[in-house]
């Protein structure tokens, strides 16, 4: 019997079999989870498709633009129809910049893409914890994770707005475990080490930084999306239930070293 039988989660941002998102799933369904998908558009309704035909596992896959409230609300409606009314998990995994404000120097961020990365990585966060919310405290209580990057706190080549917009919802996690304590939901943040996502590829000189990240780091290897998701699932059982307001870095140690 999995830690996570008769509950049931909400998994956001899968885009395809890569996707930290999808590995997340992977772990809950291992563990006994109801999985639900929420997606961005139409293309990733199909991938997710295929995926869980692959998988060997079925899930109902919603439509939501997480930047639109009022998708939202209809999101979380449709969640609790296929959920008893009541909810466990959310993950937060979306982001978004402007790909011209991922290069170069970061004083250049004009004030329209500032806006754009805030609203839909940051954001969409607390949209999704005001709608999670009520299913949360009928189910006695729950867990939202939202991923996050060293960028957020280290200056990273390239990774400009994103970097500002990440810190920005570590923050906004951390206000939000004050918010929702009392109603034993929590909010924690995996840091995970950089992973070829679609989210990371056509960065320049990712590759190579990847390469480098994983010689420097205590562990000696690349991050895998594998072990991020089962980091995501410790965060959504019971068995870290005394975890809220955390970052947890699942970057094989590299954020340690000072050199
Ligand atoms: C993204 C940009 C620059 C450096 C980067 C990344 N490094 C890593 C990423 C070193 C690991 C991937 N990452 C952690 C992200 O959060 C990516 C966010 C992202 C990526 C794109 C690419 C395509 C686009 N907009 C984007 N918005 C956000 O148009």
């Amino acid at each position: 019997m999995g830690i996570m039988e008769g509950k049931s989660v909400l998994v956001t941002g899968v885009r395809n079999e890569r996707s930290i998102a999808w590995h997340a799933a992977l772990s809950l369904h291992r563990e006994g989870a109801n999985v639900i998908f929420s997606v961005f558009s139409e293309r990733e309704q199909t991938g997710v498709t295929r995926l869980l035909e692959g998988a060997g596992f079925s899930a109902p896959i919603f439509l939501c633009d997480a930047t639109d409230e009022a998708q939202v609300a209809n999101l979380f409606e449709k969640v609790g129809e296929v959920s008893e009314g009541k909810l466990a998990g959310v993950l937060h995994s979306m982001a978004f910049a402007n790909k011209s404000e991922l290069e170069g120097e970061y004083i250049a961020t004009s004030k329209e893409g500032f806006s754009i990365a805030h609203v839909s990585s940051s954001f969409t966060l607390v949209t999704l914890a005001k709608g999670a919310r009520e299913l949360m405290k009928a189910g006695g209580g729950g867990s939202i994770v939202a991923l996050t990057y060293l960028g957020a706190e280290r200056v990273v080549p390239n990774y400009n707005i994103m970097g500002v917009a990440k810190a920005s919802l570590e923050a906004s996690a951390r206000y939000l475990s004050a918010d929702l304590g009392a109603d034993n939901i929590r909010v924690n943040s995996v840091s995970a080490g950089p992973i070829r996502t679609l989210a990371a590829r056509a960065i320049a000189g990712l590759d190579a930084m990847i390469k480098e990240v994983a010689v420097r780091s205590p562990l000696k290897r690349e991050t895998t999306p594998a072990e991020v998701g089962d980091t995501i699932l410790f965060l959504m059982s019971e068995w870290a239930r005394g975890i809220t307001g955390e970052t947890i870095y699942v970057d094989c140690g590299y954020h340690i070293m000072g050199y």
